[in-house]
């Protein structure tokens, strides 16, 4: 079918009946890779000539709301006419062309999506931020990407014209605001006077579409790139099992815009299928909330990270029983037996769990009509070989621990990231044998389902973010109180794992208020680095555990954390 199509140019259109037999059950089977795909053409597109034809039904593609009374409903038809106007302005007014590099920072705001299609449609690469980055790590993304331009929202003008000057590279600077700033473009005043009329390009399959920041054990955050092999895959059948989306669904996924779980749960997977997009701009997270927005609107699904559905049911609400809610989904982290067992029993609803990086997108899941086995973050999901290897790529038998490996010998599968950009040492790292390392710590059992562990490293997974711990550290050592400090992670009730630190003082700071201390490291931390990172424990040492050669055993302090030593 592949070489067929090859031969052949399909308009967007075409390709989508090749690609579907009946709305929402692809042909192509879980292998297939054709040469040319664009989620902008191949799928918002087709719904939009589908609801011109009359073919989909009145849901809006597209669901905001705020909380003050404001919302938007979009068609797809009126997505297609705003994400060509982005593309045009793009291409037109800011000279970005196919394989520029974008940096997206915004909240949960409509634009975020007029952004990515319009990326999309020109080519050029978003690279999603959470609102919660800081100028220094603005500063590290622009430079480390060489990004030509930023869309970003007005709280964080200021945060990015501060380093401005330090990125020569960045020629662009867009902001969806409701008043003018100096030196900025406004996004919706170029917007409204942009021609609706765009041609989308013709993407390879391995043409770049995103690029991820993930944090690694050492450094700062590695770019972790993906073409658009990424949401090809949501229209894989194996794919389409996860959710078993139709068109009358209204899918509510809370991931911040900043993960590629937004990207994937907001954007892909809802419109591959599409249904509808409902987004609730959540400036601030608050579980009372979620509660009245999965009362007050007809969601039928939802996706959110394990904290979330925590904090839910740690509300005093006796009611939730939510009236249209069919069918929930989490990842980022894990869910603990009892917290499914609590949801289901208050909610009638069982929590299907996913597995996944910024690097693999969701690896394996407990797809919807697949036996739940609690604890277990389901199984494999095609094209991806999952294995359990260790550390020289050789697979495991079945429940022996050891790594979560991706094959990618000798085909690497659509989905899983291209390499990390700019760095082939990194790249060449994640790579075991006939593998791609994930570095994460599981075992499979004998029907092939996978018991996540934990990191096999220092990576540190605190409410679905993962943390590096040198990112915490190199901010906490610019603060004159610390003379070293070691980041581990440490178990926590509410939020499964937060960030500690064992802080070495320099000894003017001995005699200071330690609850005091506490308090302004934390605050000093939020002041210079995206705030989900700093330390919510602080402990203060007279020295660390280090090896001979001088280097922190972080392993023995996390160990003690969790009760094995
Ligand atoms: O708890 P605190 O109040 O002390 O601190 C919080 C915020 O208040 C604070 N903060 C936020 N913005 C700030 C700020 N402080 C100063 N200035 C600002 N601009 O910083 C702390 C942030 O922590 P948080 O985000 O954990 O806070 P929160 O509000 O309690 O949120 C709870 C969760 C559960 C909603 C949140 O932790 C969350 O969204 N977690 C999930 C992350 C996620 O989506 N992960 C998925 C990654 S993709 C992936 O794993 C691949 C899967 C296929």
């Amino acid at each position: 079918i592949c070489k067929v199509l090859q031969g052949f140019s399909l308009s967007p259109t075409q390709l989508h009946r090749r690609l579907f037999s009946r709305v929402g059950a692809p042909r192509w089977n879980d292998h297939d890779s054709p040469e040319e795909f664009n989620f902008a053409s191949d799928v918002l597109d087709y719904w939009a000539q589908m609801e011109e034809e009359g073919k989909r039904g009145p849901n809006p593609a597209f669901w905001w709301v705020n909380g003050q009374g404001d919302e938007i409903k979009w068609s797809f038809r009126k997505l297609r006419d705003l994400t060509c106007r982005t593309a045009n302005v793009f291409q037109q007014i800011c000279g970005l062309q196919q394989g520029d590099h974008l940096a997206l920072i915004l909240p949960r705001v409509p634009e975020w999506w007029l952004v990515t299609v319009g990326c999309i449609r020109t080519g050029i690469i978003f690279m999603p931020g959470t609102t919660q980055l800081k100028a220094k790590d603005i500063l590290y993304r622009i430079q480390m990407s060489r990004a030509k331009a930023i869309v970003t929202t007005a709280s964080l003008v200021p945060e990015v014209e501060s380093v401005a000057s330090e990125c020569p590279d960045l020629k662009t600077k867009l902001v969806v605001s409701d008043h003018s700033h100096e030196g900025w473009l406004d996004f919706w005043s170029l917007i409204k006077s942009a021609s609706p009329d765009h041609t989308c390009i013709k993407s390879k399959m391995k043409d770049p579409m995103a690029i991820f920041f993930t944090s690694g054990t050492t450094g700062y955050p590695k770019m972790a790139k993906h073409n658009q092999g990424l949401a090809f895959r949501s229209y894989m059948p194996s794919c389409r099992k996860l959710l078993k989306l139709k068109t009358s669904d209204i899918l509510w996924c809370m991931s911040d815009p900043g993960w590629i779980l937004a990207t994937l749960g907001c954007l892909i997977e809802p419109w591959t299928s599409g249904c509808t997009v409902f987004i609730h701009h959540l400036l601030q997270f608050d579980p009372k909330v979620i509660v009245e927005v999965l009362f007050k609107y007809p969601i039928t699904q939802c996706l959110a990270a394990p904290g979330v559905y925590r904090m839910v049911l740690q509300q005093k609400t006796s009611n939730l029983r939510f009236p249209t809610l069919e069918h929930c989904t989490t990842g980022g982290e894990s869910l603990l037996p009892e917290e499914y067992e609590q949801w289901k029993q208050r909610t009638g609803l069982s929590i299907h769990e996913v597995y996944g990086q910024s690097e693999t997108g969701i690896s394996s899941a407990t797809l919807r009509e697949m036996k739940i086995k609690r604890g277990s973050v389901g199984k494999a999901i095609l094209p991806f070989d999952l294995q359990i290897i260790d550390e020289k790529g050789n697979i495991l038998p079945p429940n022996t621990e050891g790594y979560i490996g991706i094959r990618i010998k000798p085909t690497r599968p659509l989905g899983l990231f291209m390499e990390y950009e700019n760095s082939p040492e990194n790249t060449s790292e994640v790579e075991c044998g006939d593998f791609y390392n994930s570095g994460d710590r599981a075992t499979i059992d004998e029907e092939g389902y996978i018991w996540f562990l934990g990191r096999g490293d220092d990576v540190i997974n605190a409410s679905g973010y993962r943390i590096g711990p040198a990112e915490v550290e190199n901010a906490l050592v610019e603060h004159p109180a610390v003379a070293e400090s070691a980041v581990v992670s440490s178990p926590d009730k509410d939020r499964g794992e937060v960030v500690k630190a064992f802080i070495v003082l320099n000894p003017e700071f001995l005699s200071h208020d330690q609850e005091q201390l506490i308090k302004e490291l934390q605050h000093h931390v939020k002041s210079v680095t995206a705030p989900y990172k700093y330390p919510r424990k602080v402990e203060f040492v007279s020295e660390l555990p280090k090896t001979v050669t001088g280097k922190i055993k972080r392993k023995e302090l996390r160990n003690k954390e969790f009760g094995q030593l």
